[in-house]
């Protein structure tokens, strides 16, 4: 009987790729991850590494394709696909949140209704604007979201923060903080029992590894 084999969906490359690959090397697991490289075997530990897009990752997940993966919980809770949230990893901190125009006031949530809000995270803002009853237009845009205002795109933007400093240099700033997310392990909810096991095994380096760090 051949012996399972845990695959799990890492970001190729992006803010979350570093601080995936170093928790693994932290736990012991050895694998090569050489450039280019879409797939790498493990050399120790049973388990296979997929290098994707973050966005693709949840899919990836759903389907089985991958057991378990690693996203920025903002990414998993916006796709909504059926995976579970496995472990918190407290890396990739950042926050989604509204901002608006330097000399714009801003009294609260209710100052939004009938405005237009530009967006990557529609499904996260609409459920937030829902639960204060709050009407607005929201505009979906996949990238550079902070410079919605300046071209006349949208009256506020709704977007991920880490320093700040991106807001600051297009002319705006934070009023909400809507969201607060970071990486997080998310797995396929189905998983046969030997696959689970390896998944334990991996959460035990994991809690050791965090404890060792605290
Ligand atoms: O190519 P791929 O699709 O895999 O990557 P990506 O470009 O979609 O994602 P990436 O690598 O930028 O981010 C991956 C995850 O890191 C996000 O889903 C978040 O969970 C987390 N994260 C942490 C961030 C940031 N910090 C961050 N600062 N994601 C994006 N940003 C961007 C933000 O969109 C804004 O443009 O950085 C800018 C703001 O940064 P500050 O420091 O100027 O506030
Ligand atoms: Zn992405």
């Amino acid at each position: 009987m051949s012996q399972a084999v845990l695959r799990i969906a890492v970001q190729k490359s992006g803010r979350l790729s570093e601080d995936s690959l170093n928790l693994f090397k932290e736990c012991g697991i050895k694998f090569d991850n050489g450039a280019g490289k879409l797939k790498a075997t493990s050399s120790n530990f049973p388990a296979e590494f997929l290098f994707l897009r973050d966005d693709d990752i949840p899919g990836y997940v759903e389907d089985g394709v991958a057991d378990i993966g690693i996203v920025g919980e903002n990414v998993h809770v916006e796709v909504c696909k059926k995976v579970s949230e496995v472990k918190k990893l407290g890396f990739s901190k950042c926050r989604l949140s509204i901002a608006v125009p330097r000399g714009e006031a801003y009294n609260g949530v209710q100052d939004l209704e009938g405005k237009s809000i530009a967006t990557s995270y529609p499904v996260i803002l609409g459920n937030f604007l829902n639960s204060h009853g709050v009407k607005a237009h929201i505009h979906e845009i996949s990238g550079s979201v902070e410079i919605a205002p300046s071209i006349g795109l949208a009256d506020a933007v709704c977007d991920i923060v880490s320093s700040g400093g991106t807001l600051l240099s297009n002319g705006l700033k934070e009023v909400d903080v809507i969201f607060r997310s970071e990486a997080v392990m998310i797995g396929y909810p189905d998983m046969p029992a030997e696959k689970q096991n390896i998944v334990e095994q991996l959460l035990f380096r994991i809690d050791s590894v965090q404890r060792a760090k605290n």
